[in-house]
């Protein structure tokens, strides 16, 4: 009887370790940027050079390693006083589930070079979208904003990850390159459905204990 219980409970164990994991699964290919060409550079609208990633907007984006402040490699978004902004995004793997809310992770920062400077963004997922700014930088310091956003997709196919720089372009005081790191998305395990399992294991433990008795 011992034996059988602990059977059920590592049974039920397993099962709620094999939810937890499959909500756990990141959605974002190379979302901290660390993986593409050795040196920095500028890459061109349709540019897929930093893996997992696709150049978008007529502005273009910049990748590079440590520059302005900001620790690791990361990417910039060019404004541009035209509608050319510039930006990135993604597809690979962004199948979502209707009903489930998803957890977007993502630093932001204004590029300082010199003078404090503001920076803007749009990020796209699940077809809704969120404004990123950032004009925290005092002292000509290129500093992270982190934010975190939750969304459920109305849609079950797959669904665009994009982050651009936001329109429009004023000075570089107002809207400069918005640099962005440590992307991150995952699936929100749903309380609820955790909750019923975890009853649910209770309640197949009990006829077996009744009976034993
Ligand atoms: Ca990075």
């Amino acid at each position: 009887m011992k034996r059988r219980s602990m059977c059920l409970v590592a049974g039920a164990l397993a099962l709620s370790s094999l939810v937890a994991s499959s909500s756990d699964a990141a959605l974002i290919t190379n979302g901290d940027f660390q993986t593409g060409p050795a040196a920095g550079q500028s890459f061109a609208p349709a540019s897929t050079a930093i893996t997992g990633w696709t150049v978008i907007g007529g502005g273009g984006v910049e990748r590079f390693n440590g520059n302005f402040g900001f620790p690791t490699w990361n990417v910039q978004l060019n404004p541009s006083p035209t509608a050319a902004f510039g930006g990135v995004r993604q597809t690979t793997n962004l199948i979502t589930e209707v009903g489930v809310v998803y957890q977007i992770d993502i630093d932001f920062g204004a590029r300082a070079e010199g003078a404090d400077r503001g920076a803007k963004a749009v990020l796209t997922f699940g077809g809704q979208t969120f404004t990123l700014t950032d004009f925290t930088g005092t002292n000509n310091t290129s500093v992270y904003t982190h934010y975190t956003l939750l969304t459920a997709p109305a849609a079950s196919t797959s669904t665009l990850f994009s982050v651009v720089a936001a329109s429009p372009y004023v000075d570089a005081a107002t809207t400069w390159k918005g640099v962005i790191d440590n992307v991150v998305v995952v699936a929100v395990p749903e309380p609820v459905s955790l909750g019923l399992l975890a009853v649910g294991g209770l309640t197949m433990l009990r006829p077996r204990r009744s009976v034993r008795a």
